[in-house]
């Protein structure tokens, strides 16, 4: 029986003005929202986890086969190797979003995507031992944990693995997974034939390529293109891609008993009664043998539940005809091999080995040939690499090592940790601190310079990924002194300054006997707080701005370079920067630089206060882009008042339109017909927006302008220190 269709009652603001700014995402996961309350520290109660007890727990369960959901090879390894590989296989490097660490593989979109089909299952066989262990282990942990411990199961040796994930209970609206309106689709996203940044995916509800080749054209040459693409977006380069395809394809088998029309909705879109189950197969039993996932019927392996050359092997040795699977798939057949392959239910049968057109381009493309030879001539520098990069794949986006848990933790450092030396010295006192603020407000450096130095430090972090920040003081050495948007001749100069404080101030440490150091990381945080400290004072206010020593300073070697220039903005709202956008290149994503601000406040944790009051701030402190005058309304720059808002809400400027993308502006008096101010999109967003204007007026009105000071101090505290995991 058909569920009766309910038309909705409601329209949300965003089904009658799609096009309105949406600050959700400012809001997601309030304290609130979490069941277990505010004082839950997740890393504490993983800390007291019995590992070993889950590991044991988890190699019983893969082997023990349920009835509702039979297992292939009496196995669910491979499955639970696809779950954790789709949970932490859809992250990109561009904003650092997707990925394994929240769970939010749980949730729509993600859960209904296409490519994850049948890994709801997955998720419900492994709910016995998330009920086990309840708060201590979560879902994010247990799915990374699951696909690890069925590679050890079935043979590879891992590099170890870490806990630390704690999980979301709403699904997460941040990334933006593509414009097109279906499932797999992926025209929109592609410009100039380049793949628009931040995707990975070349389709909608895809975790990388379609399998079947692009667009479903079964030419491994051209799919390894599409690979290439996909897997660099992810931040993996050729052989970690042939390592990890080849390794994972190790494993299991493809499903797609019959035809796809008896394929049933996506788990939201089912009936009540399926409980959060997808995609009902009606075909014969719609289990085991009658199985649809991916709608190919492929097994690569003779030993689907045991790592090793095999599936190189196959590959690399066969001649690979064309057919269709039993769901009208194109799919490739071992020509002149035997049939070798054992079903996956049936001890009686055998096939030959087949492989998708995705596995081909392993095999046809020069580059990835050449690893994949050497990898099975190799077998111990082939099991090296799968393992190195499946650690990589699953822990990526935990951050540096310090968001680590667990007995497992490789000790090994790896270059996209960002990591850091050990401190060999003692941390300044509060007394060192004053001095050093005299010394840099004395040293020739504006409030605008430092201001705007300490952010561009500060705010390359992005908590997706927990990349970026100001510990390290990356922002000093290749590629993040070449962003335009950090002034890269004039950030040389302001190093140069700082180095000199630097030196002086330990030469005189050292002198003393004393063990204490400052480092430039520290020094260039410390900075901003002195010139805020002096704009408050100019501004009537005298406050203490908080700053917590014990940043150290990374050397060259310890930049991930590849990743520092891709992640390069082209737009950063909080400066004012907004690449000219007659030339934002091909492959960058275009939409408004106001929708990138909303962007950046997320990765950045803001709410929505937070983001006004800072903008409103670095605006009046001076602190644009090449100190331009857009968006400083005041007369005053460089004192913290709140003139920006005051300016902005003022009903004598009219506003009108500079250029021909609606980018800059000009506000005139009305009166006198006088230019008054200079403005971008990012500024009048305030003025414009129902909510933004909101927040504006409050720190507009007369009785806020020490609120003003005190709100930006604590905000602008709060991005200095969001990377400082050493604290936590
Ligand atoms: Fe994979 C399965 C595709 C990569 C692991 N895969 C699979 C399938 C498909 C695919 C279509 C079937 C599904 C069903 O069930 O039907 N992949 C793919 C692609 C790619 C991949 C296209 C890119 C190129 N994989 C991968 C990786 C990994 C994997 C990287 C890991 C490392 N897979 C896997 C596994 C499996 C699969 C384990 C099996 C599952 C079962 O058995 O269930």
């Amino acid at each position: 029986m058909e569920e009766r269709k309910v038309k909705p009652r409601k329209r949300w603001l965003t089904d009658w003005w799609p096009n309105r700014l949406n600050l959700k995402i400012l809001r997601q996961n309030c304290p609130n929202s979490n069941p277990y309350g505010p004082d839950y520290n997740y890393l504490r109660e993983v800390e007291g986890l019995d590992v070993d007890a889950v590991i044991k727990d988890l190699k019983e369960l893969m082997k023990t086969p349920q009835d509702w959901w039979p297992a292939d090879f009496g196995h669910y390894g491979p499955l639970f190797i696809r779950l954790a590989w789709h949970s932490a296989g859809s992250y990109r490097i561009h904003d650092g979003r997707g990925g394994a660490r929240d769970g939010s593989i749980r949730f729509p979109p993600r859960i209904n995507w296409p490519d994850n089909i049948s890994l709801d299952k997955a998720i419900r066989l492994l709910w016995p031992i998330k009920k086990k262990y309840g708060r201590k282990l979560s879902w994010a942990d247990l799915i990374i944990m699951a696909g690890t411990v069925a590679l050890e199961d079935m043979g590879v040796k891992i590099i170890g693995f870490s806990l630390g994930r704690e999980d979301i209970y709403e699904p997460d609206e941040s990334p933006d997974w593509g414009p097109e309106e279906k499932m797999l689709t992926g025209k929109e996203r592609f410009r100039g034939g380049e793949l628009e940044r931040p995707y990975a995916a070349t389709e909608m509800g895809l975790i990388y390529v379609n399998p079947e080749g692009p667009g479903g054209n079964p030419d491994p040459v051209e799919s390894a293109k599409e690979i290439r693409v996909a897997f660099a977006r992810m931040g993996m380069n050729d052989e970690e891609t042939v390592a990890l395809i080849a390794g994972g394809h190790s494993f299991g088998k493809c499903h797609g008993a019959g035809p796809d029309k008896h394929l049933g909705p996506d788990p939201s879109s089912s009936p009540i009664e399926s409980q959060g189950l997808g995609w009902k197969y009606g075909y014969k039993s719609g289990k085991g043998p009658d199985t649809f996932t991916s709608g190919f019927e492929v097994i690569w392996s003779p030993t689907p539940t045991r790592f090793g050359l095999q599936y190189l092997r196959i590959l690399l040795e066969n001649e690979w005809e064309l057919e269709k699977s039993p769901a009208g798939k194109n799919q490739w057949v071992a020509k002149d091999s035997p049939a070798i392959v054992p079903d996956a239910h049936d001890p009686q049968r055998k096939h030959k080995p087949k492989m998708l057109t995705a596995d081909l381009a392993l095999k046809f493309d020069p580059v990835y040939s050449k690893i994949a030879k050497r990898f099975l001539e190799n077998p111990q520098e082939f099991e090296q690499a799968f393992a190195r990069a499946w650690f990589k794949l699953t822990h990526r986006d935990m951050g540096p090592k310090a968001c680590y848990a667990g007995p497992y933790v490789p000790e090994e450092e790896f270059i996209w940790q960002d990591p850091l030396p050990a401190r060999s010295y003692e941390l300044i006192d509060d007394t060192d601190v004053a001095e050093l603020k005299k010394t840099v407000l004395a040293s020739g450096l504006s409030i605008p310079q430092l201001v705007y130095t300490a952010w561009s430090s500060a705010s390359t972090y992005r908590n997706s990924d927990r990349r970026g920040g100001a510990n390290g003081a990356r922002i000093r050495l290749y590629p993040l002194n070449q962003w335009a948007v950090n002034h890269p001749d004039e950030l040389k100069d302001i190093i140069a300054t700082y180095e000199k404080i630097q030196q002086e101030f330990n030469q005189e440490q050292e002198k003393k006997g004393s063990r204490k150091r400052v480092s430039l990381a520290d020094l260039i945080v410390l900075g901003g707080c002195a010139a805020l400290e002096a704009a408050a004072q100019k501004a009537g206010f005298n406050v203490q701005v908080p700053f917590t020593p014990g940043r150290v300073d990374a050397s060259q070697e310890q930049v991930d370079v590849e990743f520092y220039k891709e992640i390069e903005p082209f737009a950063d709202g909080f400066r004012n920067y907004f690449r000219d956008p007659a030339d934002i290149n091909e492959g960058d994503v275009y939409t408004t630089p106001e929708y990138f601000l909303v962007d950046k406040a997320q990765l950045l944790t803001l709410t929505v206060p937070e983001l006004v009051v800072l903008v409103g701030g670095l605006r009046v402190l001076g602190a644009t882009y090449r100190y331009e005058k857009y968006g400083v309304l005041t007369d005053n720059p460089g004192v913290l008042t709140n003139d920006f808002f005051v300016n902005l809400l003022s009903m004598d400027i009219e506003w009108v339109p500079a250029d021909d993308y609606r980018y800059l502006f000009k506000g005139y008096d009305r009166k006198s017909g006088e230019l008054r101010w200079s403005a971008t999109r990012v500024d009048l967003i305030f003025g414009h927006h129902d909510e933004l204007r909101a927040v504006a007026e409050v720190y507009a009105s007369d009785d806020a302008k020490e609120k003003l000071v005190r709100d930006f101090i604590a905000a602008w505290n709060k991005v200095m220190n969001l990377d400082r995991f050493d604290l936590k």
